[in-house]
């Protein structure tokens, strides 16, 4: 029996390997298939090290590789190839995935006639090719292949396009015909296939053209149960678009039923449908109401009407997410939204305003991702016309281009960007001077945006500090293309150099005009009191500068007992949430919350993927202002916090 080895190098550790999966599982559907070859999967970490990933490649000794492209792990992959290539010329290598389909000139080569690329949907085609490959002519009849690119006496030759599989069924369940077994902690699922938008930075509408195709809900709700019974505690849903078709909400509770049964998932992720925000918004309810760790992600992608255009998403309504973000707000829902910085038709001052604009609406986290240039995309194919700048990143594993210039922001305005955000993630997302900024903005006519600016510039003027050497190192690097970059810098600002960073914004505001306003200092007060924790073991907070405004009367293990003045509680009451405002102005700011201890042993890509997640979903983390008035404690509540 022949052997194929089918390869899969993801992004983290133990996740299904769902494309090799369906790849396997349709093919084994063909008899023929069935009695000549024999599958193994080979799936790890792209930054597996290289060596390491060759030899036991080389060493599968398989007569059929086949390998899953992305942009993350390419450049593996092309080292990988060409080390098999060399080892074992006899060997059959199929490239598929993203990265590879429809660029045939930029991965195969002329001399090779062995390794072959699959232009789109994998399942048909790789049973195809594994049927043509066991005919007996010297050389494959791959031409009657549909969906290939390959070189033949030194042409390339494309065969017409694999139509797309419009019954998914046909695909046999990888989770539930025994491919995969217990061995996961990341469940990768798809309930359908396809995306109706074109978005300009994206490949997922480009390559599964308008339709949208379902699997089976019974075939989707085993499946779940399948995972959840297999204790795999992370769910990612890889549609584009949850909560567009109105069983989503139903498949949605059954997700929270097996968690209820099987004790997993425990987190849910997933990208939202974008014009159904009632839909969207009941099935983050759904999650929440299990206590699955579960936040509504909004992707606004960016405000710009011209860039909006620009990336064909002038037909996703502004109005529906607004209409997310309130009802979000009112159900007391954790929202965090999504940007990417630079897209054609966004100057810097446009994305500054964006962001302000954001937090004026009460934006919980804000996110801005940098921008892949990603074959294939709309974007990539207009790339000239639209100046597109980039540099590579993710070392020699990925093969990913950042777009660091467009016509409309040159590189030193993409890097004034990338200053702008790290300001604002290291201020803003952690609420670290929210009911200041939200006073000055709202009362004194100030704009967040210039806030943020200020604080970017204070930040850049600081000599040997850890904090500004990381927003140094990561733009200098292009570590911001790195999953947990963002996250681990929240583990700097609130955890490892937590008292610098206070140290940084006190110092801020007091060089502020803003400053001499006693109630901005006040507030700050009340900042500081409320500024979250990403660890349930970070030590707290001494507070050595005493409080003007605020009485700190005492403090507990991850609490204080303050004491509001008056005349700051309307402010206090519309910065955070407050169940009943005493009259004596005395809360406990009650810290512990949903965080996890920190352990040193723990990795920096646990902790970088931790905190993110965390900041996402940060009214999991902020204090609990707890109004400790005397006719609470006449009910028996434990209000005195020892020191
Ligand atoms: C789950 C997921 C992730 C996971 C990781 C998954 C993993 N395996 O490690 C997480 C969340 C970590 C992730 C991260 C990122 N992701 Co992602 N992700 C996905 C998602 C939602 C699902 C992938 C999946 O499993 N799909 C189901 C499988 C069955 O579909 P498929 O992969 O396309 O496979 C089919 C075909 O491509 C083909 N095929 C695939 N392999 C092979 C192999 C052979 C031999 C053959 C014949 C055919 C074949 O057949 C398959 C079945 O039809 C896709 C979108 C999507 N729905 O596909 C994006 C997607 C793969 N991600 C994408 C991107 C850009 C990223 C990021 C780089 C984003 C960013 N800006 O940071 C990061 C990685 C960053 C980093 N620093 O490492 C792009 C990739 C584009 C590209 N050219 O590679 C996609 C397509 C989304 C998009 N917007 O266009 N991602
Ligand atoms: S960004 Fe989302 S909505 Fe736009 S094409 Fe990609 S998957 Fe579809």
């Amino acid at each position: 029996m022949k052997k194929v080895l089918l390869v899969e190098l993801s992004v983290f550790e133990r996740m299904t390997p769902l494309a090799s999966g369906y790849l396997q599982a349709y093919a084994m559907t063909d008899s023929v298939i069935r009695s000549e070859y024999q599958f193994e999967r080979y799936a790890t970490v792209a930054r597996t090290p290289r060596a390491d990933v060759i030899r036991d490649l080389v060493g599968a000794a398989a007569d059929v590789y086949a390998i899953s492209c992305y942009v993350w792990n390419m450049g593996l992959v092309r080292a990988v190839v060409e080390a098999i290539r060399q080892a074992r010329p006899q060997a059959q290598i199929i490239l598929g995935g993203p990265q590879v389909m429809s660029q045939a000139q930029r991965y195969l080569t002329r001399t090779d006639e062995k390794t072959v690329i699959c232009n789109g949907e994998g399942e048909i085609t790789f049973s195809q090719y594994l049927r043509a490959l066991t005919e007996p002519q010297v050389r494959p009849r791959l031409e009657e292949v549909s969906g290939l690119s390959f070189y033949r006496d030194g042409e390339l030759v494309t065969t017409p396009k694999q139509p797309r599989i419009s019954n998914l069924n046909d695909i046999p369940s990888p989770f539930l015909t025994g491919i995969f077994d217990s061995a996961y902690s990341i469940a990768i699922l798809e309930t359908n296939r396809g995306c109706p938008y074109h978005c300009g930075f994206c490949f997922w509408g480009a390559a599964t053209n308008d339709r949208v195709y379902r699997f089976d809900e019974d075939r989707v709700r085993e499946e779940i149960k399948w995972t959840a019974k297999n204790e795999i505690l992370f769910l990612f849903i890889a549609d584009a678009n949850w909560g567009m078709l109105s069983r989503d909400v139903d498949i949605s509770r059954h997700i929270t039923d097996c968690a209820n049964e099987y004790g997993a998932p425990n987190v849910v992720y997933f990208s939202a449908a974008k014009n159904k925000p009632q839909a969207v918004t009941k099935i983050t309810s759904i999650f929440q109401d299990a206590n699955l760790i579960a936040s509504q992600p909004v992707s606004l992608q960016t405000l710009e009407p011209t860039s909006l255009d620009l990336i064909a998403r002038s037909n996703i309504k502004l109005s529906a997410f607004a209409a997310i973000q309130e009802d979000l707000r009112e159900k007391r829902i954790s929202s965090f939204i999504e940007l990417i910085w630079p897209l054609p038709g966004e100057t810097l001052e446009s994305f500054k305003r964006g962001i302000g604009t954001l937090c004026e609406n009460e934006a919980q986290t804000v996110i801005a991702y940098p921008h892949l240039l990603l074959n294939n995309t709309p974007i990539y194919h207009s790339a000239d016309t639209m100046g597109i700048v980039t540099r590579p990143a993710g070392g020699d594993v990925a093969e990913a281009r950042i777009v660091i210039g467009t016509k409309e922001a040159s590189v030193e305005d993409f890097v004034e960007g990338m200053y702008y955000f790290y300001a604002f993630h290291a201020l803003h997302n952690t609420h670290s001077l929210r009911t200041v900024s939200r006073y000055l903005v709202r009362q004194k006519g100030l704009k967040y945006q210039d806030i943020f600016s200020a604080f970017a510039d204070f930040l850049r003027r600081q000599g040997d500090d850890p904090i500004l050497s990381y927003i140094e190192r990561s733009i200098r690097d292009a570590d911001y293309y790195d999953v947990n970059n963002y996250g681990l810098f929240i583990h700097s600002v609130l955890h490892e150099h937590r008292e610098i960073a206070a140290r940084q914004v006190r110092r801020f505001a007091q060089s502020q005009d803003w400053w001499d306003d006693a109630k901005v200092r006040a507030l700050f007060e009340i900042d500081l009191v409320n500024r979250p924790y990403m660890y349930s073991n970070t030590p707290m907070d001494v507070h050595t500068e005493e409080f003007q405004a605020l009485r700190l009367l005492d403090r507990g293990p991850r609490s204080y007992l303050v004491q509001v003045p008056a005349e700051h509680l309307a402010d206090l009451a519309d910065a955070v949430h407050i169940p009943a405002m005493p009259e004596d102005g005395i809360f406990r700011v009650e810290h512990k919350r949903l965080q996890y201890p920190f352990m040193p042993t723990q990795s920096r890509d646990h902790s970088g993927s931790y905190c993110h997640g965390m900041i996402e979903k940060v009214g999991n983390v902020l204090p609990l202002w707890q109004p400790v008035s005397p006719s609470s404690e006449e009910k028996g509540l434990d209000v005195h916090v020892a020191i």
